[in-house]
């Protein structure tokens, strides 16, 4: 196993979708007991605080119906810039949201490093709206879309210009709401997506299996792991804004992850959208530690 030496850094940003709370995430997950989890499993542990999230006085306010637009490039630029300070020293970044939108400053950090960067995307949605595609104009779903280079100027060209990841070194897992605009999107690029469809026949295991050969097949340099917690089914993480019923089991997401620990192909992790207000006594945090607990190397025996 590898004993890594571990960056948390929260984010508690919840401008990028309209429920109030997600921005507690952070606290939440600290609460479940993150750290001490991963310093039992052997790794060496240091918690960068959060970033600083806050509300811009602008009275020129551009026209778009991106919500909170400012707010969000705000704390995504200085995300990246302090992932990609944990990157330079050496240690793995792990990053506690806050809404999906902080994942637009993780991939841009990322990137700063990882040439050919792979992005698992674990979400019962696809994140993949743009501007013109999006049905809410909540900018936690167009994460995937701009780190592609899609979406706003003011998002695409954060931390660097354009483009961060290639459509190719994606695979989503879990989905089962997508947008027309969003589907389009997929079929036109090629994007794997392994849906709910796919893990009901063919299970977890070989899903798991096909997807981590996928990326290892890709010349890559790093794999970040991009876990919305609504990727599990609500009856186990019932504390998310968008929730979506027929998600992936518990056991099926422990699986997950303790296959993509055994392949050692991941270099960095995000755990996204614990509102702890929609919550039940801190469940959905808790399964998020338990899945960092198994990503990160625990064993059963
Ligand atoms: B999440 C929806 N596709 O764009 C949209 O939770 C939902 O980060 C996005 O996956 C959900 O508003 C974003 C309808
Ligand atoms: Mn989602
Ligand atoms: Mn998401
Ligand atoms: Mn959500």
């Amino acid at each position: 196993m590898r004993k890594l030496d571990i960056s948390i850094i929260g984010v508690p940003l919840d401008y990028g979708q309209s429920r109030r709370g997600v921005d507690m995430g952070p606290s939440a997950i600290r609460y479940a007991g993150a750290m001490k989890r991963l310093e039992a499993i052997g790794h060496s542990l240091q918690d960068e605080g959060d970033i600083q999230v806050s509300v811009i006085e602008n009275k020129n306010r551009e026209e778009t119906n991106l919500k909170n637009l400012e707010e969000v490039v705000q704390a995504t630029s200085e995300l990246a810039n302090r992932v990609s300070r944990v990157i330079e020293n050496g240690r793995f970044p792990l990053v506690f949201g806050g809404d999906h939108s902080i994942a637009i400053g993780t991939l841009a950090g990322l990137t700063s490093k990882y040439k050919n960067l792979g992005v698992i995307w674990y979400d019962a949605h696809a994140d993949l709206n743009t501007a013109e595609t999006s049905p809410s104009g909540n900018i936690h779903g167009m994460p995937l879309a701009v780190s592609m280079g899609l979406g706003h100027e003011k998002l695409v060209n954060i931390f660097t210009d354009g483009q961060k990841v290639k459509p190719e070194n994606i695979v989503i897992i879990g989905a089962r709401s997508v947008d027309p605009g969003e589907r389009a999107l997929i079929k036109k690029r090629g994007i794997k997506v392994y849906t709910m469809h796919e893990i009901d026949r063919d299970g977890m295991s070989s899903v798991m299996k096909e997807a981590i050969e996928y990326l290892k097949c890709r010349n890559l340099d790093g794999v970040h792991l991009s876990l919305d917690l609504d990727g599990l089914d609500p009856l186990y993480t019932p504390g998310v804004g968008t929730p979506v019923p027929g998600g992936i089991s518990y056991r099926e997401s422990h699986l997950a992850m303790e296959m993509l620990e055994d392949s050692g192909v991941i270099t960095s992790a995000e755990f996204v959208e614990v509102n702890p207000i929609l919550d039940e006594k801190n469940k959905t945090a808790d399964v998020a530690v338990g899945l960092m607990g198994s990503l990160f190397g625990e064993k059963l025996l």
